[in-house]
């Protein structure tokens, strides 16, 4: 049985030159809503890829071989080099507050590089069954005044895995990342069921490397929410624009667009106290000063090569 109509639909795994898609809007096709698919041959992409997250448009859909061919790429809202996956919605930066220990300045780098996706950036600590419930509190504190509401867990309770669920069904397509051994794998288990990839204690980490050839893949959670598979990939730093640098942080942004203070120099980067008018007594100060004098000399680098 063929249909002729055109469907909207989501790419949520590719392999070698097959695709695998969802239906956007599930008609009536009952279980056939995922299709094993090929890029239509007449059709030129103007040298895109297809990802894993792409929105597609398929045709020449048989229901009882359950294939069909891609006929058209909609625009990307985003795009994660590494992993490959478009159109992300949430990122969940993932640390655990021990083994490994919880490193400032490396959470501090991977919040922001998520936030310069545009996307919505959330704060997990794993491992919360380590530290005392004081430490733990500390640690609230603290990442609410960095502007982030931390999501603690502890794998031997499940009420705060429960929540975790329950908004993970709410998003459209969300990705854990960050460092090796923090427990992203152990967590993917448990928001997939059947999954079973395997962890490993961070003693063997170093020995990394073996199933990281596996592809991405989305998992659909509920119904049009996915959560992305990442083959332990820890995530690639992009080169952020320096000018948009300073509104990555709350603690500045909430100064400068929100209470709409002014600086002498417009596009001040807030480093010299003259004409500057931030508050800079906030504790991710001294790290964004670091961040900017980093994409500094990598802007001059550049400039040079
Ligand atoms: N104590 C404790 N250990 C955990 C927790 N979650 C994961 N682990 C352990 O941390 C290690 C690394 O986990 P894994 O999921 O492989 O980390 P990944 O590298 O981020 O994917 C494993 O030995 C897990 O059993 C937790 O909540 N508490
Ligand atoms: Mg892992
Ligand atoms: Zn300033």
């Amino acid at each position: 049985m063929k249909t002729d109509s055109k469907y909207l639909g989501l790419v949520t795994k590719k392999f070698n030159d097959f695709f695998l898609v969802d239906l956007k809007n599930k008609l009536n096709f009952e279980d056939s809503e995922r299709f094993l698919c090929k890029v239509k041959k007449s059709i030129n992409f103007k040298d895109q890829l297809i990802h894993v997250g792409d929105e597609v448009v398929i045709g020449n859909i048989d229901l009882k071989s359950k294939r069909a061919v891609i006929t058209s790429l909609k625009k990307r809202k985003n795009f994660l080099a590494r992993p490959s996956v478009a159109n992300i919605s949430n990122i969940y930066i993932t640390f655990s507050v021990e083994e490994p220990e919880l490193n400032l300045s490396q959470v501090n780098r991977f919040l922001i590089s998520a936030e310069s996706m545009g996307v919505e950036v959330s704060l997990v600590l794993t491992k919360c069954d380590l530290i005392s419930d004081k430490r733990r509190s500390f640690l609230l504190d603290k990442f609410e005044k960095w502007g982030y509401q931390a999501i603690t867990l502890n794998l031997n309770k499940s009420d705060n895995f429960k929540n975790l669920l329950a908004e993970l069904g709410q998003k459209e397509s969300s990705i854990f990342m960050g460092p090796s051994g923090v427990g992203k794998t152990t967590l993917l288990n448990m928001i997939i069921p059947g999954l079973q990839n395997s962890t490993a204690p961070v003693s063997n980490k170093i020995k990394r490397g073996k199933n990281t050839t596996r592809n991405v893949e989305l998992f659909s959670i509920s119904n049009q929410s996915y959560i992305v598979d990442t083959p332990g990939f820890n995530m690639q730093i992009p080169e952020i624009d320096i000018k948009l640098l300073p509104n990555l942080y709350s603690e500045i942004y909430k100064q400068v667009i929100e209470e709409g203070i002014r600086c002498k120099f417009r596009n001040c980067l807030h480093l010299n106290d003259e004409g500057c008018n931030l508050n800079k007594s906030f504790e991710r100060y001294s790290f964004y000063k670091e961040m900017i004098e980093s994409s500094k000399s990598q802007y001059y680098r550049n400039q040079e090569d």
